[in-house]
């Protein structure tokens, strides 16, 4: 396109119009410039350049305030600091890189800079805090849904909150709650996905049990369409649930897609373990297992391996 043509659609200067060129090309932007013919994008930016994001954005609330960090220690603590200073339902914050990206339990997460979507998502839902659970079991199926669009893939959710492609972890859930006995004050909801990891880029003790989308499908992914695609998908849910208040449909699509359901698992909670075979989940997102000798027991809290799955020793 010429210069001339995009100072005219825009409204613009020429001087304006190659300034800007020149900003988009050190953000990362591949743009020839030909003498006497113009520009040609040639390639977009690999980047959570706001822009871009914002270009591809087509929810009314989920990622219309954005943060981005090129790298920041966690972008969960990071949303909790904006949730406590009052930021709105639906703000955003993604980074690049995290230097302390965090799992449950104290644990940590592998977050290398460039190739996954590490996001945090502030929520602040009318619902008592007994339902934040919900919120998991929504952010679960978005990203099963959002890579199907996206990639093709089938992706499953191994209860409650890791998603899995052949039998290895794709992507953890970390959600976090400030709330009063009877009221929520905000949920922070983060998701970690490996997008474009190889797996050189994996610490040698994940290299087994973890995948990526660029492993699984065998091609480099726009992570900013897969960031726009997850919100809107996620915003849609949350939308039905709100308007339906119904949530035992939505717990159905869950269960679908669940892979711990029919399997055997080991529970391995604070004060003790057991095995036992998963067989559906209550309405509040507990686990019924049933142990060898006929108990069923309910599981709420703990560490679940599903025999054959990433994780299971
Ligand atoms: C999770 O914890 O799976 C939740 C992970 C949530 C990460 C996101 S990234 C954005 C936001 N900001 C944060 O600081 N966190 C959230 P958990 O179920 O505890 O699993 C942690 C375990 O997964 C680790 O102990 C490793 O074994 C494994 N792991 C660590 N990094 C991984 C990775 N990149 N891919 C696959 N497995 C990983």
């Amino acid at each position: 396109m010429s210069g001339e043509d995009i100072s005219q659609e825009l409204g613009v200067s020429r001087t304006a119009v190659w300034k800007n060129i020149g900003q988009l090309k050190e953000t990362g932007f591949k743009i020839q410039s030909v003498s006497n013919k113009g520009y040609r994008l040639t390639s977009l930016v690999d980047k959570f350049e706001p822009a871009l994001v914002q270009h591809y954005l087509t929810t009314k609330n989920f990622g219309r305030a954005l943060e981005v960090h090129e790298t920041i220690s966690s972008t969960n603590s990071r949303a909790k600091e904006l949730a406590q200073s009052g930021a709105a339902h639906g703000t955003l914050v993604v980074a690049e890189r995290q230097s302390s990206g965090r799992g449950r339990l104290g644990r940590s997460w592998e977050s290398p800079e460039g190739l996954g979507l590490w996001m945090s998502l502030i929520l602040r839902p009318s619902f008592p805090p007994r339902f934040a659970p919900r919120m998991t079991v929504l952010a679960g199926l978005a990203v099963v849904q959002a890579i199907s669009r996206i990639t093709g893939l089938e992706a499953f959710i191994k209860w409650p909150n890791d998603i899995i492609i052949n039998s290895k972890k794709l992507c953890g859930i970390l959600t976090e709650m400030q709330a009063d006995p009877d009221l929520i004050d905000y949920i922070v909801l983060g998701i970690g996905m490996n997008v474009n990891t190889q797996k050189e880029d994996f610490p040698i003790e994940l290299r087994d049990s973890a995948t990526s989308l660029k492993l699984e499908k065998g091609e480099h992914i726009d992570r900013c369409k897969l960031l726009a695609e997850l919100l809107a998908v996620f915003e849609d849910l949350d939308n039905r649930y709100l308007k339906t208040g119904d949530f035992s449909e939505i717990l159905n699509e869950y269960k679908e897609k669940c892979i711990t359901l029919g399997r055997t698992v080991r529970v391995t909670g604070p004060t003790e373990a057991f095995e036992g075979t998963a067989v559906d989940l209550t309405d509040d997102f507990e686990l019924i297992v049933e142990t060898k000798s006929g108990e069923s027991r309910k599981v709420f809290s703990g560490d679940v391996s599903v025999r054959g799955i990433a994780g299971y020793i």
